[in-house]
């Protein structure tokens, strides 16, 4: 070993054992609550909320159980007080100065140390950062938080503006939300309770600092060229006195040379700027197009001979472009990555729970999963929630998961007022900075719906605004989202693309669908059929998506079986859209016979959702690369209830999620059927051409064959390859259509294969039988395998065990007549010992 690998070597070691920050003190524990104006105390968890901890304390139940949402509005209007004890050393005290940070406060806190009011908050997405030495004591010391409701902290502010903002899923009378920097659906929204928390919802830390105080880290890459990168280096630190440090970075995970950097520090601010190449590096890919390669490189920072800190950041080197730009069609909106131009496939994401501080590492770990599992290589973290915790851009990063990420702001205007302006400059540019380092961050949006909010919804004469009204609200809307974020992007992060609103344009005119990003919502809110998807296809679909229940044992988890009939007021209170019910049965009833009870139209209707958006996302993909881009809305729920999330809340991967696993695979092969034609692509996202055989059938439900059609194709990469148009009626002749279906399959010489099926007729018109399905259950190496056959057609067969939560390797499939289907299920401890009873349920036993 040389020299310098030998120190290389002894520099890793050390940096490994920094990472657990030596001088840093876990404050998380300790502590007690109390409703202001009361005496006793109670134990409060942190991270944690009002909500959470009133529960854990027995003293209210369950908020998500029955209509317990109803009947716990009260605390929003109540102020909350929170407090711990702590020793301090006197080595800990002799530090020069000593920071109290909160990662987050949500959202109006005075924070008292030993009793002196330090800090007032009043933003939910800042980290709080107070240097509190003087305040402290050796022994004991007394930390305390008082939080103001929400909601009658803001009501001044409210009655001096004198103006009803639009915030039209606020679900109380005055619309207060738009005042508060706090997430929005913590106020409620078609899909959420209204929970209006208080609490210290992120960790809380004391830092001890001795002469440096680190206050930033970035290693921005730059590809130069497939073989050289450039990583340069920016860091931003605080330093007592004059001195002189020495900078080291190393790679953990390539063989590059290990870079010191010398500097003289300044008393106080400092700013440090170097950058160093590298080369034959690997890029970070999105999922599905290759590699999330990421570099682990560790910078260290020694004052003499004394490491003061290591600091480690995993970078992904790859370039992302937005490319929205005139072209023939109109404006295009793409993303590419590496030079490559990338079909954005996946979903919108909402916080993962009204109560934040309860999604645990396990269930982003879990989601991430999901995410992958579905093909999916996008995410949009929609504007109405938070900006996500570092782990879940960590997931992104390294599971190559591309992340849109939205400004909190959604579905209403808001204040232009100086303090206000302040107040979310302070938070952006804090989160940008939080942010900006990881790889996957795709581009950043200013809001949600807000542009075509004001254009499209009529909030001008729904909330009768003056003249001189909508002149004022609409330039505070540009200041903020025209000028100040855009402003703030380029300042903190300019290589990021920045989108003022999204969607770019509306849908209700043809043009709409020439430029930029899209939410269609034809379907759904205007009604229109699924079939319209294929007519509506935009150059990026950000938003489309319909409703459907959680399935049935994922009701009883919230519900007693009182509660199980639709209408009922436990199931219309987790119903939070004014129509949902009624879209659901309207659209249901278009398809399928009416369902025979409560379990079957829960059921239904997750297929109905899922063979609604099965249309829209194959349309959007065979019209690649008119359209590059297919997010549906939406991904997961914050709390059981109807919406139009693909996974529920417990987890279950709904019809949905099961669905665009496949819509979303990397070679598609896709039908659509217009004037008694029925045209096949094969759709691929891959970066090589290919080549392969389209085979269709024409099949009886019994399974025998009527037609048969097979050719050799060229599959070319990155495109949508038109195969063969095929007339139907020469092909049927009279046979009954509602006795068919149409069974493509593509099999690539690269022995990938990819098959659909297509009916004829709306599912309630198909002559279905009642199928003798055999099957077999065997645990194989950690997995349960169920191997499948039926004698007729089986449609939408969904398998379940009563005692397992997990989800299946496939679910709510066709079962083709007379061909085995094997499908494998994780193990869970439940699996081990007596295998429990396999439970099914198809269409045909709906009616
Ligand atoms: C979209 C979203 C949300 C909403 C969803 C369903 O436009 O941006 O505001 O929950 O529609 O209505």
């Amino acid at each position: 070993m040389t020299k310098q690998s030998r120190i290389v070597q002894e520099e890793k070691k050390e940096s490994v054992l920094n990472e657990t920050a030596k001088n840093v003190k876990n404050l998380n524990t300790g502590w007690r609550f109390r409703e202001d104006g009361t005496d006793t105390w109670h134990e409060a968890r942190v991270p944690g909320c009002n909500f959470t901890d009133l529960q854990k304390n027995g003293i209210i139940d369950d908020p998500f159980f029955r209509d317990n949402e109803k009947h716990l509005q009260w605390l929003e209007k109540k102020n909350w007080e929170y407090q711990t004890d702590f020793e301090i050393s006197d080595e800990e005290l002799s530090y020069p100065q000593i920071e109290l940070i909160f990662e987050g406060l949500d959202t109006y806190a005075d924070i008292y140390l030993n009793d002196r009011k330090i800090a007032c908050t009043d933003n939910m997405f800042i980290e709080w950062k107070t240097e509190i030495r003087s305040c402290l004591k050796s022994g004991q010391n007394n930390l305390r938080v008082f939080f103001h409701s929400p909601i009658l902290y803001v009501q001044e502010k409210a009655e001096k503006a004198g103006i009803t903002y639009p915030a039209g899923n606020d679900h109380s009378e005055t619309k207060l939300s738009v005042f508060s920097r706090k997430a929005p659906y913590h106020f409620g929204w078609d899909w959420a309770p209204r929970f209006v928390s208080c609490g210290i919802w992120r960790p809380v830390y004391l830092k001890f600092i001795d002469n440096i105080n680190v206050q930033d880290l970035l290693l921005k890459p730059e590809v130069i060229s497939d073989r050289k990168a450039n990583i340069h280096v920016f860091v931003e630190l605080i330093a007592l006195s004059e001195t002189r440090i020495k900078l080291t970075v190393y790679c953990l995970n390539g063989p590059f040379n290990v870079v010191n950097h010398i500097t003289f520090l300044k008393e106080g601010y400092n700013e440090i700027k170097f950058m160093f190449s590298i080369n034959d590096f690997k890029k970070w890919w999105p999922h599905g197009l290759g590699e999330a390669h990421l570099y682990h490189f560790v910078v260290s920072i020694k004052d003499h001979q004394t490491t003061i800190c290591s600091l480690s950041r995993k970078v992904g080197i790859r370039k992302i472009e937005v490319i929205n730009k005139p072209d023939d069609y109109g404006r295009s909106f793409y993303f590419k990555v590496n030079d490559v131009p990338v079909f954005a496939k996946g979903a919108n994401y909402i916080p993962q729970d009204s109560f934040l501080p309860e999604v645990n590492d396990d269930r982003y770990q879990r989601l991430f999963k999901d995410i992958v599992a579905a093909n999916m290589n996008m995410i949009r973290v929609w504007g109405g929630g938070v900006y996500e915790r570092k782990l879940f851009y960590d997931l992104a990063d390294q599971h190559g998961i591309l992340v849109w990420q939205d400004f909190m702001f959604a579905c209403t205007l808001y204040p232009g007022d100086e303090p206000f302006l302040q107040n979310v400059k302070n938070e952006v540019v804090a989160n940008i900075r939080k942010l900006r380092g990881h790889a996957s961050i795709a581009l950043w949006c200013g809001n949600n719906e807000i542009k075509v909010g004001w254009h499209h919804w009529g909030w001008q004469e729904l909330y009768n605004y003056t003249e001189d009204t909508q002149e004022l609200l609409y330039q505070d809307y540009r200041k903020l989202f025209e000028k100040l974020l855009p402003e703030i992007v380029a300042e903190h992060d300019p290589d990021r693309f920045y989108l003022s609103s999204s969607p770019f344009s509306d849908y209700k005119k043809e043009e709409d669908f020439t430029v930029g990003d899209v939410h269609y919502w034809g379907v759904w809110h205007d009604e229109a059929p699924f079939s319209d998807y294929k007519k509506s296809i935009p150059r990026f679909m950000s938003e489309f998506g319909f409703q459907s229940f959680p399935i049935f044992e994922s009701i009883k988890k919230y519900t007693l079986s009182d509660d199980w009939d639709i209408s009922s007021p436990v199931m219309q209170l987790h119903q939070k859209h004014p129509r949902g019910n009624q879209l659901i049965n309207d659209y249901l009833l278009q398809e399928f016979n009416p369902p025979k009870n409560f379990d079957a139209f829960l059921y239904l209707s997750q297929v109905l959702q899922a063979e609604g958006l099965k249309v829209a996302i194959e349309a959007h993909r065979r019209n690649k690369p008119y359209c590059m881009g297919s997010l549906y809305w939406q991904l997961n729920d914050c709390w059981p209830v109807a919406s139009w999330s693909g996974i529920d809340y417990y987890g279950k991967w709904k019809a949905l999620h099961y669905y665009v696993t496949h819509a979303f695979r990397n070679i598609l092969v896709t039908g659509e059927i217009s004037d008694n034609n029925l045209s096949i692509y094969v759709v691929s996202d891959l970066q090589n051409d290919e080549t392969g055989t389209i085979s269709l059938q024409i099949i009886t439900m019994k399974g025998e064959v009527v037609a048969d059609f097979q050719e050799e194709v060229e599959i070319l990469a990155n495109q949508s390859n038109f195969c063969v148009r095929l007339d139907l009626d020469s092909l049927i002749g009279d046979l009954d259509r509602n006795n068919l279906f149409i069974y493509a399959r593509i099999e690539t010489n690269d022995d990938y294969a990819d098959e659909n099926i297509y009916y004829l007729l709306p599912t309630k018109e198909l002559s279905l039988q009642q199928p003798d399905i055999e099957y077999s259950l065997n645990v194989e190496s950690n997995r349960l395998k169920v191997r499948l056959k039926s004698d007729v057609l089986v449609k939408n067969l969904y398998l379940w065990f009563d005692s397992f939560t997990g989800n299946f390797s496939d679910n709510f499939f066709d079962l083709l007549p007379g061909r085995e289907k094997e499908i494998t299920i994780p193990f869970q401890p439940e699996l081990t010992g007596n295998v429990p009873e396999l439970k099914m349920i198809s269409v045909i036993d709906t009616y």
